[in-house]
C-alpha cells in the first residue's frame, strides 16, 4: 500500500509567497519594485531550500544517532543539471510555487490581491518555468557517467538508504559549446555565480599532502613503520549539496571538495618584496586542483593535474568517511559491516590505496587485517571496455606525486602475484597479464586491476557489458578469484527527472490510467498501460502530447537557429557525446544518402516520402580532432540541406548547440525516433536509450549495451535493430586488416559527393573517409550502412502509419518498469553493499 507522502512545506500558497518576498527584501536586499526574474528565481529557491533543510537535517541526524550502515558513492562526475524543479517535484509541492509570481508583481505595482483580478495581470507575472529557466545547469559531469550518479543520488534518497556522494566542486564544469561556422567552439562555464543549492563547510576541512618522501623506522616491538613527510599541503574545503527524494523526508548529502592553499591567502614577504605575482602563485596552485572538468568522456588522457584531482578527492572523503566510523567507537573490523564504499569507474582507486594506508600507517593495524578491511569496503563499477579509456598513470608519477602509495601498489600487487604463483604454478604468463605494473617504458599502474584487487564485487553496467568484461579485460581475474566476484547491473534511469519532469503533460497522462503517481516510485506499475493500447482516445491523447513537444521544440529550433521544421515530420534524434564508436558519422552519412536520394526523385515520387528532421547535439572532447570534424560535416550537411528549395520540409539536418541535462529534457519528450547505433560491443550500456522509449520514442539501435535489454523488455517489434553483432566484430576487423575490404556504392555515392565538394571543403572530411576506406574502419561503419539505410526505410513506412506507431510507443513505455534507477540502486543494495533502507 502506498500512502503519500505529505510535505510539511507550506501552508497555502500564500504562506510561500509571504517567504518568497521574505528573501528577495531580505536575504537578496533587493526591492520588492526591483524583483527581475533571477531575483524572484533565487528568492523561490531559497524559500524551498529553507524546507528541504530541515529534511536534510533530520535525514543526518537520524542516520548518526542510529549509527546505520552507510554507502558512499564516490565519483568524480555528478551531472546534476538544476535542482530548482528537481526539489520542487520530489518535495511535492510544485503547485505552490505555481501561483507565486503574480503576488510578487502586485506588490511590485502596489496593488492588493484582494481586490485586483489575477487575470488581468497575469501577463506581469513570472512564469514558473521562466524562473526554472534562470537556474545554471550544474554540469559537473561528461556524459552517461556522470549523470547517472545524479541519478543514483536520487534513487538511493527516495528509497531511504542512507547514502553520501562525494566529488569536486569544480569551478569550471563541462565547457559551453558554442557553434561557430559550422565548428565546435569551447567556451568556459562558470556556474558558481549564485548557487544557493550548495552550503560551504569552511569548518570541514582535511590537509592533503602531496610529494615529500618516505622514511622508514623500527617501533618498538621491531615492526617497520613507514613515514610520509614533507612536501605540500593543499586544503580541502567541503561543500554540501542536499539531494531529496522523492515522496519521502529522506534527503541525502552530496559533499563535493574545493581546493584551496594551506599557505593562508598568499605570501606576504613575496608581497612587500614587491613580488605581487608570485605571491599568489602558491595560493592559484592550489585553487587549480578543483578548478576544471576534464572535459574527456571515454579518454584516458593522463595529465598530472587529473591524477592530483583523483588523489585531492579520495583523500579528502576518506578522512571523512573514517572521521565518522571513529566516533562510533567501533573496532576497525566492524569497518565494512558501517561502510561501504562504490567506485564509479576507476577514478576514485587511488582510494584502495590510501584507506590501506590510513589503517597500516596511521592505525598501526596489521597488513593482512587492514587488506581484509579494504577488499571487503570497496564495490567497483566499470564503464567501459574501450582501450583508450582504461586508465594507467606512470609509476613515476606517482612516486613523485604519492611516494608511499606508490611503495604500498607494490606491496599490493607483490602478495597477489604471490597469490597467483600458488595457485597457477604452471603459468608463469599468468603473473605478467594480471600484474596491477605494466612491464612497459615507462612502467604504468593498471587502474582498473587494482580496483579488481582491492574490491569484493566487480560489476559492469549491462548484460552484454557484464559478459564482455569478464571475457575480454578481466578473464585472467575471473579465474583467479571466482564468477562470484563479478556481476551485472544493468544501469537505469530516475523516472522522477526523466519523465515526471522532463515531460509533465505525459507523466500526468500515465497517472490518470495507472492509478496515480505511485509508477513514479514503482515503474512496474507502467504494465498497466498495455489495457489502454486500443483505447483510441488515450492514443489520440498521447499523441497529441508527443506533437505539442515536438512543437516547443520546434521553437526553440526556430528561436536558436532561424530553421523552421514542421512539427509533423519524423522527429529523428542522435544527442550524446560526440565520439567515433558512438557512429555519428554512420547518421549523417545516412542522411547524405537520404539527401542523394531525394535529389534524384520526381516531385510524385517526392510526395511518397516521410518527411524527416534529422537532429543531433553532443560535444565532442576539444583535443578529439575527429570528433570535431564529425560536427563540423553534420553543420555543412545542414547548411546545405536546408536551403535546398527542391527538398523543403522533406528533410531537414538541424545541430543543437551545447547539449546538456536542461536540453535533454526538452529534446528528449520531442523524439519520434532516438539513434543508438554504437559499433557492436562498444557502449557499455547507454542510458539515453531508456530515456528515450520512456518518454514515448522508438529507437532504432545496434545489438549492443542495453539496447539488447530494452529489446527483450519492450518486445523486438517494438525496436529498430541492425548491424553486426558483437561476436562477429573482431573477425571484421581482421578481415578489413587482411582481407578485401568491400564498400557498398551506396556509401561510395556518400563519399563521392563529400568528396566532390557538395558540403564545403573535401579535404576537411578526408581522414572521416579514410578512417572507413583505408584504415580498417575500426567502427564498421561500411559493415553497417547499408542494414542501417533499409531499417530507416522501414521506418519511414512504419511511421506513415501513425495509430500503429503510436501504439508500439505506448506497449514500450509500459515495459520499461525494467529500467527505474531504483530497481538499479536495490540490486546494488542486497548484492554488493549490504545495506538497508532507513525510513526518516
Ligand atoms: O554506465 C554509464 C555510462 C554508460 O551508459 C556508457 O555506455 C558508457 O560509455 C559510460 N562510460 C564512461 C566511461 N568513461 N570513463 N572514464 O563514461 O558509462
Amino acid at each position: 500500500a502506498w500512502t503519500k507522502y505529505e510535505f510539511p512545506g507550506f501552508k497555502d500558497k500564500d504562506d510561500f509567497e509571504r517567504e518568497v518576498v521574505r528573501h528577495v527584501e531580505t536575504t537578496l536586499a533587493r526591492s520588492i519594485y526591483n524583483c527581475d526574474e533571477t531575483a524572484a528565481y533565487s528568492a523561490a529557491s531559497l524559500t524551498f531550500r529553507d524546507r528541504l533543510v530541515k529534511d536534510w537535517n533530520k535525514t543526518q541526524q537520524r542516520q548518526t544517532f542510529t549509527d546505520s550502515k552507510r554507502i558512499y558513492y564516490l565519483s568524480l562526475e555528478f551531472l546534476m543539471g538544476r535542482a530548482f524543479d528537481n526539489a520542487m517535484l520530489n518535495l511535492g509541492a510544485k503547485d505552490v510555487a505555481k501561483g507565486m509570481a503574480p503576488l510578487i508583481i502586485l506588490e511590485c505595482v502596489g496593488l492588493n490581491r484582494t481586490n485586483q483580478s489575477l487575470e488581468g495581470l497575469t501577463e506581469l507575472g513570472f512564469r514558473i518555468e521562466d524562473l526554472i529557466g534562470q537556474e545554471h545547469d550544474a554540469a559537473l559531469g561528461n556524459g552517461g557517467l556522470g549523470r547517472l550518479a545524479a541519478c543514483f543520488l536520487d534513487s538511493m534518497a527516495s528509497l531511504n538508504y542512507p547514502a553520501w556522494g562525494y566529488g569536486l566542486r569544480y569551478r569550471y564544469g563541462i565547457f559551453k559549446q558554442e557553434i561557430i561556422d559550422g565548428y565546435q567552439v569551447e567556451v568556459p562555464d562558470y556556474w558558481l555565480d549564485f548557487n544557493p543549492w550548495e552550503f560551504p563547510r569552511y569548518d570541514v576541512t582535511v590537509d592533503i599532502q602531496f610529494y615529500g618522501h618516505v622514511s622508514k623506522s623500527q617501533d618498538e616491538n621491531g615492526k617497520t613503520v613507514a613515514k610520509w613527510e614533507g612536501g605540500e599541503t593543499v586544503i580541502a574545503v567541503a561543500y554540501d549539496v542536499p539531494t531529496p527524494g522523492y515522496d519521502t523526508p529522506s534527503t541525502n548529502n552530496l559533499r563535493l571538495w574545493s581546493s584551496k592553499a594551506a599557505s593562508g591567502e598568499f605570501d606576504f614577504q613575496k608581497f612587500n618584496n614587491g613580488d605581487y605575482e608570485s605571491s599568489v602563485a602558491d595560493q592559484q596552485r592550489a585553487e587549480t586542483i578543483s578548478a576544471v572538468l576534464y572535459p574527456n568522456d571515454n579518454l584516458d588522457r593522463g595529465k598530472e593535474l587529473r591524477l592530483k584531482q583523483q588523489y585531492f578527492w579520495v583523500a579528502a572523503s576518506l578522512y571523512d568517511i573514517v572521521r565518522r566510523f571513529r566516533k562510533s567507537k567501533r573496532k576497525w573490523s566492524e569497518f565494512s559491516d558501517q561502510v561501504a564504499i562504490q567506485l564509479n569507474d576507476t577514478h576514485p582507486t587511488l582510494a584502495i590505496v590510501e584507506l590501506q594506508r590510513i589503517l597500516v600507517d596511521i592505525e598501526g593495524l596489521e597488513w593482512d587485517l587492514a587488506w581484509g578491511i579494504v577488499t571487503s569496503t570497496f564495490g567497483y563499477t566499470n564503464h567501459t571496455v574501450l582501450p583508450e579509456a582504461l586508465e594507467k598513470w606512470p609509476v613515476g608519477l606517482i612516486q613523485h606525486l604519492l611516494p608511499r602509495h606508490l611503495q604500498i601498489i607494490y606491496d599490493i600487487n607483490l602478495f597477489f602475484l604471490q597469490s597467483v604463483e600458488k595457485q597457477f604454478p604452471d603459468d608463469r604468463d599468468m603473473l605478467r597479464r594480471v600484474s596491477i605494473i605494466e612491464e612497459s617504458q615507462p612502467k604504468m599502474i593498471r587502474m582498473a586491476y587494482l580496483a579488481v584487487v582491492g574490491s569484493h564485487k566487480v560489476n559492469g553496467v549491462a548484460e552484454l557489458h557484464s559478459d564482455l568484461i569478464q571475457t575480454t579485460i578481466f578473464r585472467d581475474f575471473v579465474t583467479i578469484f571466482g564468477q562470484d566476484k563479478f556481476t551485472n547491473v544493468t544501469n537505469g534511469i530516475t523516472p522522477r527527472r526523466w519523465l515526471h519532469q522532463a515531460n509533465p503533460r505525459l507523466s500526468e497522462l500515465i497517472a490518470s490510467k495507472v492509478g496515480g503517481h505511485q509508477f513514479l516510485k514503482d515503474l512496474t506499475l507502467l504494465n498497466q498501460l498495455e489495457h489502454f493500447v486500443d483505447d483510441r482516445e488515450f492514443r489520440k491523447e498521447w499523441a497529441e502530447i508527443k506533437y505539442a513537444n515536438k512543437v516547443r521544440l520546434a521553437k526553440y529550433i526556430k528561436s536558436t537557429l532561424n530553421i523552421n521544421v514542421n512539427p509533423a515530420a519524423l522527429f529523428d534524434v542522435q544527442v550524446k557525446r560526440i565520439h567515433e564508436y558512438k557512429r555519428q558519422q554512420l547518421n549523417i552519412f545516412g542522411v547524405i544518402h537520404r539527401y542523394l536520394t531525394l535529389k534524384t526523385m520526381s516531385p510524385e515520387e517526392k510526395k511518397k516520402e516521410q518527411p524527416r528532421v534529422s537532429i543531433f547535439g553532443g560535444k565532442a572532447a576539444p583535443g578529439y580532432w575527429m570528433a570535431k570534424q564529425i560536427i563540423h560535416l553534420i553543420n555543412n550537411v545542414g547548411s546545405v540541406v536546408n536551403k535546398d528549395i527542391d527538398i523543403g520540409d522533406l528533410l531537414k539536418v538541424i545541430f543543437l548547440e551545447d547539449y546538456n541535462v536542461s536540453k535533454a529534457e526538452m529534446i528528449i519528450p520531442a523524439s519520434d525516433l532516438s539513434e543508438h547505433i554504437s559499433t557492436a560491443g562498444t557502449e557499455a550500456s547507454g542510458t539515453s536509450n531508456m530515456k528515450f522509449v520512456l518518454n514515448g520514442g522508438l529507437i532504432i539501435g545496434t545489438c549492443d549495451g542495453a539496447n539488447i535489454e530494452i529489446t527483450r523488455e519492450i518486445g523486438q517489434e517494438n525496436i529498430f535493430l541492425f548491424g553486426t553483432l558483437s561476436e562477429d566484430v573482431e573477425d571484421l576487423r581482421h578481415a578489413h586488416a587482411y582481407g578485401e575490404h568491400f564498400i557498398d556504392s551506396n556509401l561510395e555515392k556518400v563519399f563521392e559527393a563529400i568528396q566532390g565538394g557538395m558540403f564545403g571543403e573535401p579535404n576537411d572530411f578526408s581522414a572521416m573517409i579514410s578512417a572507413v576506406r583505408n584504415h580498417g574502419d575500426y567502427y564498421l561503419v561500411s559493415d553497417d550502412f547499408q542494414s542501417y539505410i533499409d531499417t530507416h526505410k522501414m521506418i519511414d513506412a512504419e511511421y506513415q502509419n501513425q495509430e500503429e506507431w503510436i501504439s508500439k510507443c505506448i506497449r514500450s513505455v509500459a515495459r520499461m518498469g525494467f529500467f527505474s534507477s531504483d530497481r538499479c540502486i536495490n540490486e546494488y543494495a542486497e548484492g554488493i553493499w549490504n545495506i538497508e533502507p532507513l525510513v526518516v
